[in-house]
């Protein structure tokens, strides 16, 4: 294969190799000192918003930030106006997030465009790259929230949904310097997207265990989240007798056991209950309130909707056979998203062209490409995450997988922009 510094050199691949240092660079950049943690609308976003538009611009592409808050670079086509092939993913993390979870994949499509620009490539289609603002939707419930934006179906209900300070998601955005009012300007027309592609860490144990580097994405699971309250009678540890109580967190305590039972009971099911907090949260006193955050998905949506709606009634009756009142606040509901064939085929055409055995793997975590399948045509490339770990500091790749899954993205993309010098 010739490398791509030009026929022959023995130099690195131009595409991946700096990559690693760029991901430890990204990764500087947190909420908090000593774990990574980055949310939307936040200093924090500002920089890696910043950085990203700075690596973009160098790489070729002109830049704009969108009004949603994703950094898009755009890397013109030999056609005024052409569609655009959308390469991308999030710069958002979890809480004591992984360094790799969306940048790895905002990273690699950056090294891409730059390795067509440095060969002069220009396909007849645009190509550009979505940092997208807000995928995990840590700080208000808000899934997708920048995919979402640019596919043009962003729920303006959200602007209301307030984060743990009390800030409203309109006010942050606002305080980021963007105008809630001009949320559906960042709405794609379908008509200029080609397709998606984006390339992740898997997020899962399966490729270590094929001793696969990557592989192509066939679907992604579907998932329901919701806020559950429950609300009994605070009183004091000591006095009052165990038959007349109101508990509240004994009554989410049942919900939180009842959710993994349910989860087990529907084959190709998995349901977390991620948060819970109690209040008013001392020793000595009964909880008169109890709220968890409920994720539940499936690779059926079928399986996701029928337990979801048990779930709640099953909840309903712990809440009334315990006396306490149950509020449930739907805060996420996305159908499974399914990749196209033709693409995967490109990717696994690609896969051949590098000497990788093809595979192919449905995705149990959500992607912004779920969001960017109402509007267009996806794919998606899994790179190899040791031990399955992710949303967690644990996440490692290896620096031979970033350069095989940044290539194996390049390649995907010269076959489908059909690539002409
Ligand atoms: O939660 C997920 O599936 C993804 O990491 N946002
Ligand atoms: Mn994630
Ligand atoms: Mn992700």
């Amino acid at each position: 294969m010739t490398n791509r510094n030009g026929a022959g050199s023995e130099l690195e691949p131009s595409v991946g190799a700096g990559i690693m240092d760029r991901l430890d660079h990204m990764a500087e950049i947190s909420e908090s000192g000593d774990i990574l943690t980055r949310r939307c609308y936040t200093r924090e976003h500002r920089q890696i918003n910043d950085l990203a538009g700075k690596w973009m611009r160098e790489a070729g592409m002109a830049v704009r930030e969108d009004p949603v808050g994703n950094m898009i670079g755009r890397y013109e086509g030999r056609k005024p106006n052409a569609p655009a092939i959308i390469l991308g993913s999030h710069l958002d993390t979890v809480i004591n997030a992984g360094r790799y979870d969306g940048s790895l994949g905002v990273l690699s499509a950056i090294d891409c465009v730059r390795s067509l620009n440095e060969r002069g490539i220009r396909f007849d289609d645009a190509v550009e790259v979505a940092c997208f603002a807000d995928e995990e939707g840590v700080r208000f419930q808000s899934t997708y929230l920048g995919s979402r934006g640019m596919a043009g179906c962003f729920d303006q209900s959200l602007l209301n949904r307030k984060d743990s300070d009390g800030i409203s998601l309109s006010e942050a955005m606002i305080s980021f310097g963007l105008d809630p009012a001009h949320l559906k300007n960042a709405a794609r027309d379908p008509s200029d997207v080609r397709c998606y592609l984006e390339l992740h860490i898997e997020q899962g144990p399966v490729l270590e265990r094929e001793q696969l580097p990557v592989c192509a994405v066939t679907a992604i699971a579907g998932a329901s989240r919701m806020m559950v309250s429950m609300l009994g009678e605070a009183g004091h540890a000591g006095t009052v007798p165990m038959n007349t109580r109101q508990d509240a967190l004994a009554a989410a305590c049942e919900c939180v056991l009842l959710v993994e039972d349910t989860a087990k009971r529907y084959d190709q099911a998995v349901g977390t209950v991620g948060q819970i907090a109690a209040f008013p949260g001392a020793t000595n006193e009964i909880p008169g309130v109890a709220s968890f955050s409920v994720d539940f998905r499936s690779s059926l949506d079928s399986v996701r909707q029928t337990a979801v709606s048990e779930l709640q009634r099953d909840m309903s009756e712990i809440a009334e056979r315990r006396d306490v009142d149950i509020l449930i606040d739907k805060t996420h509901d996305a159908d499974g998203a399914t990749c196209s064939d033709w693409i995967i085929e490109q990717i696994e055409g690609a896969m051949t062209d590098l000497g990788h055995r093809p595979f192919r793997l449905a995705s149990g975590a959500g992607h912004d490409a779920a969001a960017m399948a109402s509007i267009t045509d996806i794919g998606m490339i899994f790179v190899r995450c040791r031990g399955g770990i992710s949303h967690s500091p644990e996440e490692a790749i290896t620096r031979e997988d970033a350069i095989t899954g940044a290539d194996l993205l390049l390649r995907t993309l010269e076959r489908i922009g059909g690539a002409k010098n």
